[in-house]
């Protein structure tokens, strides 16, 4: 059911040459982003009309509007579950502990006597996020979207998600309900890369943002990537990584489960066991077929994730090899259930999120750790971080000098403008002390 890969014995590789050791499911978005430029540029030209033409053709349902009227998430919200009310309810609450503390204060640094530089955090206009519809209807992913854009400060925030041809076109009502159960009360039915699409250019009905986040599937991704550059975007998500670093201590009813758990999103969902521990490979293979057998998605999802390329029971000579390669791998969850996990959790440098030891699975950090849930996926856990309040700020550096403090920097940058060959960067310095300037103390 899951391969496995021998790294025992001779000294691994370094960087790179190990990270291609440990293979990743194919997700090449540069490929559908053909396929989403035609649509893209529909919505652009036609606005709403495309937008309910694509709803017509992807989701089978012909929209009189794409905005969701203010009582649908009010009828969403009367009648939801009240049990996954009070887990919605639990889970924002400690999300927004969490991303309160993010905020950043304005700060600033007298850089010399006179001339000082403060950095002030300013958060972004507009914002679109985007909750899938079909295979993954997450209201949690909304509040993982949500939550860290309002304690950013962010004013105006719409959300989109797929019309659902059995809701009479509106989207999937837990997403209402959490919507109506967070403040957000501008939502769209449009899907996919048309969703991305309408919040880049905007439309009749739906002003254009300054930015997009939300997870969804390539197309998502690719649409994305299309408006980089012109819009803020938060990473391309990938499909749902696990890595586990554990060693003979590790239940291995509880590693089998917790891959089984990511892999259960997507059928190229990863799932990677690094381990020095031959017994704990063992039980862990053993331990997977019965469960993967007892749950729901087995045949769609969980049997063609573990069984993918993707995924591996890795095999190390030690906890410190397994460390080396749960970095080059760079996972979006790693999970380390080893003796002393606190300090293993804190030698580690690449993951999107860690999980310490064996009372904090990553479904707890999916749900209600307060941590967030969006984070990056395919290795760029190697240079980027999840979503938090970080995302939706903007850092303005507000550069304030006196006559004497110029005066006292200026021969320098003169200097450097002429060693640049721009003398007019120069001249804007000269003009201000009579074309002589002054010595630099
Ligand atoms: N594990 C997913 C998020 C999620 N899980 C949503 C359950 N619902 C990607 O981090
Ligand atoms: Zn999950």
């Amino acid at each position: 059911m899951i391969s496995r890969i021998d790294l025992r014995g001779d000294a691994l590789p370094e960087g790179r040459a190990l990270r291609d050791l440990l293979p990743r499911a194919d997700f090449d978005v540069s490929a559908a982003l053909e396929k989403v430029r035609p649509i893209c540029e529909d919505v652009h030209h036609r606005g709403d009309a495309a937008l309910i033409d694509f709803a017509e053709r992807f989701d089978g349902v012909r929209l009189t509007s794409v905005r969701v009227p203010a009582e649908a998430l009010g009828k969403a919200l009367d009648g939801l579950d009240p049990a996954v009310r009070a887990a919605l309810e639990e889970s924002i609450r400690r999300a927004r502990v969490v991303h309160r503390e993010q905020r950043r204060t304005t700060h600033t640094t007298q850089v010399v006597p006179g001339g000082s530089v403060t950095e002030k955090w300013v958060p972004v206009e507009r914002v679109g996020l985007y909750a899938p519809g079909g295979r993954s209807v997450y209201p949690s992913s909304v509040i993982m979207n949500v939550v860290p854009a309002q304690e950013a400060g962010v004013e105006s925030i719409a959300l989109a998600s797929p019309p659902q041809a059995e809701f009479d076109g509106l989207p999937h009502p837990t997403i209402l309900a959490a919507c109506a159960l967070l403040g957000v009360d501008e939502v769209y039915a449009a899907g996919g890369a048309t969703a991305v699409a309408m919040f880049a250019y905007g439309t009749e009905s739906c002003a254009p943002a300054d930015m997009v986040t939300g997870p969804g599937n390539i197309w998502v991704a690719a649409a994305k990537r299309y408006f980089t550059g012109r819009i803020g975007i938060d990473t391309e998500a990938g499909p749902t990584e696990i890595a586990v670093l554990a060693d003979d201590t590790a239940d291995p009813v509880h590693v089998a489960s917790d891959l089984i758990s990511q892999a259960e999103h997507d059928p190229l969902a990863a799932a990677v066991l690094v381990t020095d521990s031959v017994e704990l490979a063992d039980a862990v293979e053993k331990e997977l077929k019965p469960q993967v057998e007892a749950t729901k998605h087995v045949e769609d999802r969980i049997r063609p994730a573990l069984a993918g390329r993707q995924s591996a029971i890795v095999l190390v000579d030690g906890v410190d090899e397994g460390l080396r390669v749960v970095d080059a791998y760079g996972a979006e969850h790693l999970e380390i259930q080893t003796a002393d996990a606190v300090a293993v959790a804190n030698r580690v440098r690449n993951a999107g999120a860690v999980f310490v030891g064996p009372w904090a699975p990553v479904s707890l950090g999916d749900y209600a750790a307060g941590s967030n849930h969006v984070l990056p996926t395919g290795g760029c856990a190697c240079h980027s971080s999840g979503l938090s309040v970080q995302s939706f700020l903007r850092g303005i550096h507000i550069v304030d000098y006196t006559r004497d403090a110029l005066a006292d920097v200026a021969s320098h940058v003169v200097t450097l403008a002429e060693a640049e060959d721009l003398p007019a960067h120069g001249a804007a310095i000269k003009a201000r002390f009579g074309w002589k300037v002054p010595e630099s103390k």
